[in-house]
């Protein structure tokens, strides 16, 4: 079976490859992104197996989709469904720093992921299953298709991890958090920034992963990109710092630290080892254009510690 199991929308992405508005640029480059596939792919280049579900319009940014996650060593399981286009994100850098995201997937095939998508076995057989927000409120069936994966899982007893993943462009605040805060207490490990955690708990960070603890909930990590990550584990707190870099582009910086973090856990590392390699696979990812393509291997880790990888204090 599979390590680590995932389901979620992969939308064919077109960037922007200058600097300026779309309503002048002249290019786009094409490639494939969403969250789940992200920490898929990242997970492979750890050495973790990894499978993705998920729905694809029967066209051939779909086709781009399969293709891309299976090269990448993903164990794709794609229902073609002939009812809808593949979703789109396009990318626009408005000025050199930053990053602006819109989206083309009301109604696309990704959204009508439903629960009957994933066979008998494929989520029992697993270690561990990883969802995100993204996923829960892009459809009604999604968010079904969410809520049975983790039944499944918890009936199995398979771990569940939850990357809370809030993208205002689904929903606004008040129609997320309740979403959000049901999937993060059914969950084992709960990722998120500290805007997302004080989105589900109502008052700030600390004190939402202190309600996810008492729970049952039994590690939340806080990301805080350049900043580092902490994790809360029963009555343990662990930081760690990030590291010293230039961005080039830090959309999917989350989901290759998620990776990192998730991979050295399951390896049995403490949550310090498991930090320290998320904080570095997410500083890394930012060091290309692309939301999964600069996600490191062990070794390209290894290569960048020892280039000086220089933690932030
Ligand atoms: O975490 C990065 C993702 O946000 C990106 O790859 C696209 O899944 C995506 C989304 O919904 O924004």
């Amino acid at each position: 079976g599979h390590a680590v199991v995932t389901l979620g929308e992969t939308m064919a992405l077109a960037r922007a490859t200058e600097a300026g508005s779309l309503r002048h640029v002249g290019s786009l480059a094409l490639g494939v992104g969403g969250a789940e596939s992200n920490v898929a792919i990242a997970l492979r280049r750890l050495g973790v197996a990894a499978g993705w579900a998920g729905r694809v319009g029967d066209d051939p940014l779909g086709q781009r989709v399969v293709r891309e996650l299976r090269a990448e060593g993903v164990d794709v399981l794609a229902t073609v469904d002939p009812a809808a286009a593949t979703g789109l994100m396009l990318k626009e850098r408005p000025t050199a720093a930053t990053t602006a995201v819109y989206y083309y997937r009301a109604g696309s095939a990704g959204s009508r992921l439903h629960p009957d998508d994933m066979p008998p076995g494929w989520i029992e057989d697993a270690a561990l299953l990883h969802v995100t927000g993204i996923t829960a409120l892009i459809s009604p069936t999604a968010r079904d298709a969410v809520h049975a994966a983790i039944q499944r899982a918890r009936a199995a007893g398979v771990p569940v991890s939850f990357d809370i993943n809030y993208r205002s462009a689904l929903a606004p605040p008040p129609v997320a958090a309740p979403v959000l805060r049901e999937l993060a207490e059914a969950a084992d490990l709960v990722f998120g920034g500290e805007d997302e955690l004080e989105l589900i708990g109502g008052t700030d960070a600390d004190a939402a992963a202190t309600a996810l603890l008492a729970g049952g909930v039994a590690e939340v990590i806080v990301k805080r990109g350049a900043a580092g990550a902490t994790a809360r584990v029963g009555a343990d707190t662990v930081d760690a710092p990030g590291f010293r870099i230039d961005p080039v582009d830090t959309v999917g910086a989350g989901d290759a630290f998620v990776a990192g973090y998730l991979s050295s856990r399951l390896a049995g590392d403490d949550p310090a080892t498991a930090l320290h390699r998320g904080n570095t696979c997410g500083a890394i990812a930012c060091l290309t254009p692309g939301d999964w393509e600069a996600a490191p291997t062990l070794r390209e880790i290894e290569r960048f510690h020892r280039a000086g990888g220089d933690p932030v204090q």
